[in-house]
């Protein structure tokens, strides 16, 4: 029988919220990969519409959990990390080099904007900060506001061309990542997709752009893209069925669903489209 691949996921528990560990979770195990966590911290909801929430930062646990996974001799196949605070940077490329098997990949989400703005909680330099951890990376995911933010440049959300997302995704390797997943491109009103470049070759998915504001897409498409990659797609196909899963996603939340998307009503045309690769 084929080894069992194990990752390691790095991000937030938002215990209601539809984002972060709650979907990658259910999603990477669902690709057929076991799944362990490192939450970095624990919030009462996601930070995008709540008020109120409570915020518990686990940088101070990162260093003891890290001796013991040495201790036990634990690796993984990959590490996926997403919302991540400034201070767990260094923690987290050390775990990276001390628990990696041979060849583990190292795939990046860096969760910290969208719609031209960082999310409440981040200072300015932050992406500064998020650029060392994208350094090493096999691959990047971010959305064109992250992407704008980790060069030092202002977000462009409309207006642009094909030379505009040909010169980030350029300018993007030139941070040490090895490949570039840009999700949100669109040229049109009708068309919203994927952009992706391995250093080489620039690449472009696109679906029928689906009119409405929904939130935790990026988490929802990182999870996706790990559990198809680590299932054996490349890149270019892992990006098209985390984008397809995505849309199934959006289609399948009710109109006054606000917070998240009901990716969990989508999961069999995930397990479907993983079962084709
Ligand atoms: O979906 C990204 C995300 C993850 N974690 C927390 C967030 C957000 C986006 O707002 O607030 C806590």
């Amino acid at each position: 029988m084929e080894k069992a691949k194990r990752i390691l996921t790095i991000q937030d528990v938002s215990c209601v919220g539809q984002c972060s560990l709650t979907v990658a979770l259910p999603i990477v195990s669902a690709c057929g990969i076991e799944t362990s966590v490192l939450p970095s911290s624990v919030l009462s909801t996601h930070t995008g519409g709540f008020v109120g929430y409570t915020f518990r930062d686990l940088t101070d646990d990162m260093p003891s959990i890290e001796k013991h996974w040495i201790s036990e001799g634990l690796k993984f196949d990959a590490f996926y990390t997403g919302y991540v605070s400034e201070s767990q940077i260094d923690y987290i490329l050390s775990i990276m080099d001390s628990c990696a098997s041979d060849g583990a990949l190292r795939i990046v989400d860096p969760a910290m904007a969208d719609n031209g703005k960082l999310y409440v909680g981040f200072g300015q330099d932050f992406p500064k900060k998020m650029a060392k951890l994208c350094r090493g990376a096999d691959y990047i995911l971010p959305n064109l506001t992250e992407a704008a933010l980790l060069l030092d440049q202002e977000p462009v959300l409309s207006g642009y061309g094909k030379e505009y997302i040909e010169l980030l995704l350029r300018q993007l390797t030139t941070l040490g990542a090895k490949n570039i997943i840009l999700t949100g491109v669109s040229f049109d009103d009708n068309n919203l997709g994927v952009a992706t470049y391995d250093g080489k070759e620039v690449k472009y998915y696109f679906n029928a752009k689906i009119p409405r504001m929904s939130h935790g897409t990026g988490d929802v498409f990182a999870s996706a893209f790990t559990g198809a990659l680590m299932r054996g797609a490349d890149a270019d196909k892992a990006a098209a069925i985390a984008a397809d899963f995505v849309c199934e996603s959006i289609k399948a939340t009710p109109e006054d669903h606000t917070y998240g998307v009901c990716f969990e009503r989508a999961i069999p045309t995930l397990v479907d489209a993983i079962g084709r690769i």
